[in-house]
């Protein structure tokens, strides 16, 4: 029935790369499009009238965009045995402020490069967004003493994924940032998780 779905964007994006691991990790099968959230404007308008990926088309012709409501809507599709963020009670606010860490880390980075890249950037917005960021994934370390969560013997959730993910894209573009020293729990989920089919099979591109 999902055959046909199409993901459109670069594993390079975070946002993009943890629709894509998701995907691979529930078996579902789609087929992904590269398109850059650079260039290719015209085709990112066309699937998204904001012009950002990821998007993914379903077969029916229907397209989802925005990573948040597309993991949404691949939890109701495959249902409560197998979504990836829990439906209700107690454990699904957990995971919802987990995972609204990480992306919001996510978004910190993608904002300090973006900071960067400008002509006269300024440096101290560059210094407190990166600390953020950093901030952010201290919380999600420091979650790891209480684990029950990032037990991925019992298989991976959204919010493992996610940070994975994270933690991954910002030491591939502030390489250094994230350091083993200072996190090794989440750096020692990260190995296990990047040896994965899921990951492997959406390495940033
Ligand atoms: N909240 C969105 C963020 C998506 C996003 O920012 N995508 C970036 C790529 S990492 C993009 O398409 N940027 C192109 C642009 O802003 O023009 C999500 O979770 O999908």
């Amino acid at each position: 029935m999902h055959k046909h779905w199409i993901l459109y964007g670069k594993c390079l994006s975070p946002y993009v790369r943890r629709v894509a691991v998701s995907l691979n990790f529930l078996n579902l099968a789609y087929d992904r499009v590269v398109i850059s959230a650079i260039q290719d404007e015209q085709v990112r308008e066309k699937l998204n009238p904001v012009g950002r990926v990821p998007a993914l088309k379903l077969g029916e012709g229907d397209v989802l965009i925005d990573s948040h409501a597309i993991l949404d809507y691949v939890d109701e599709h495959v249902g409560d045995l197998d979504r990836l963020l829990p439906r209700a009670g107690l454990a699904r606010k957990t995971a919802l402020r987990r995972l609204a860490l990480a992306t919001g880390a996510i978004d910190r980075a993608m904002t300090a490069n973006a900071e960067r890249r400008r002509p006269d950037f300024d440096a101290q917005r560059l210094t407190r967004l990166i600390r953020q960021c950093k901030q952010g994934f201290i919380y999600l370390e420091n979650e790891l003493e209480n684990r029950e969560l990032f037990d991925t013997d019992r298989g991976l959730q959204q919010v493992d994924i996610t940070t994975v993910v994270g933690l991954s894209f910002i030491n591939h573009i502030f390489p250094e940032t994230l350091r083993y020293d200072e996190f090794p729990g989440l750096n020692n989920l990260a190995m296990q998780c990047e040896e994965r089919d899921c990951f492997k099979s959406a390495e940033i591109d």
